[in-house]
């Protein structure tokens, strides 16, 4: 007999404009394999409610997440594409699992540690971040997470509170593992740091060929050397290191040109995407339809779990 597929999920949060570490992080390791699994993907739109407090800017921010997902080629016919918070029982099995860890285990968590060390706010959603990230993950007895090496920690917090529900209460969820895609756990920024929204140093997948290129121009470089490391951390995500090679040995010291290749890559790279996004623009109604009946098919999987849920803790009388 076949195996049964595997459940293969991942999600991005509506928080911003999606970069190339976003891409190669999360979502071309989905892309390539999204087929072969039951795959899901979210649009984490209460984890942004941490750092977005505008609520029409939230409102675009969810639609061009799927616009997002929809351009880079996703078959929203294979997926089911759906809304965190359309599937409350997220937020109802993050309160289970609250209870079930302790804050200092949760203080351990970088992405938190990390925020407020660089002064960012540390409000309260942040800090149980992890426990409501779990609950994306196990309600659908997710298997294969897709994420970027800063998201491997919160998958493991995942498994710590799937472990910790089912010794308290029985097997229930299944430990989910991440998937991290070789050469692009950490893609880093135009200042050679992680890419990040919050850092201020991406490179917009979806910009237009002139903001690209605003930004490749102002990857930082050291003059120092003959290869500029940060232009080359980038380009080798689009170009094989063979015709690398070459490239670069062609222009050892030109970082103009170097930069200017790579600009060149990024586009033939991004416009057939982009043209795709453009289309589906064109029809708003359609895309929000795609998000409504996958939120529909999401809470019904979840209200499943959720009834088993809410038995073993012992809140049905
Ligand atoms: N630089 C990166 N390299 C590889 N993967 C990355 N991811 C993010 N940055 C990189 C992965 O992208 C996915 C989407 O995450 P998100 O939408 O939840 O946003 P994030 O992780 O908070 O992305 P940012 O840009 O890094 O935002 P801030 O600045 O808010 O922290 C995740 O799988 C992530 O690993």
């Amino acid at each position: 007999m076949a195996a049964a597929k595997k459940r293969l999920l991942t999600g991005l949060q509506s928080s911003g404009t999606l970069h190339i570490g976003n891409y190669f992080g999360a979502l071309k390791p989905f892309l390539d394999t999204y087929q072969q699994y039951h795959s899901m993907l979210m649009v984490a739109d209460y984890h942004s409610l941490t750092t977005v407090k505008d609520a029409a800017l939230l409102r675009t921010n969810i639609v061009n997440v799927v616009l997002d997902y929809l351009g880079i080629g996703i078959n929203p016919e294979e997926v089911i594409i759906f809304q965190q918070s359309r599937v409350p029982q997220h937020t109802e099995l993050a309160w289970i699992f609250e209870c079930l860890v302790s804050v200092p285990f949760l203080m351990q968590a970088h992405a938190y540690k990390d925020k407020v060390a660089k002064g960012l706010e540390a409000n309260a959603g942040l800090f149980n971040y992890p426990m409501l990230m779990a609950t994306d993950i196990l309600l659908y007895d997710t298997d294969i997470v897709p994420v970027g090496k800063d998201q491997q920690q919160h998958i493991e917090y995942a498994r710590e509170a799937a472990v910790k529900f089912n010794n308290a209460f029985g097997p229930t969820f299944k430990e989910p593992k991440e998937l991290i895609l070789k050469g692009a756990g950490t893609v880093p920024g135009i200042d050679g740091e992680k890419m990040s929204k919050s850092y201020g140093n991406t490179i917009p997948l979806f910009g237009t060929k002139d903001e690209i290129a605003k930004t490749v121009m102002s990857i930082v470089t050291d003059s120092s050397g003959e290869r500029p490391a940060n232009v080359y951390a980038i380009h080798k995500l689009f170009k094989a290191d063979a015709e690398l090679e070459t490239l670069y040995s062609a222009n050892k010291g030109n970082y103009k040109a170097l930069k200017e290749a790579l600009i060149e890559e990024i586009e033939a790279f991004v416009a057939p995407m982009r043209e795709r996004r453009e289309n589906y623009a064109k029809d708003l109604d359609s895309v929000k339809k795609v998000l409504e009946e996958g939120s529909e098919k999401a809470r019904e999987m979840a209200e499943k779990k959720m009834t088993a849920v809410r038995e073993k803790v012992g809140v049905t009388i």
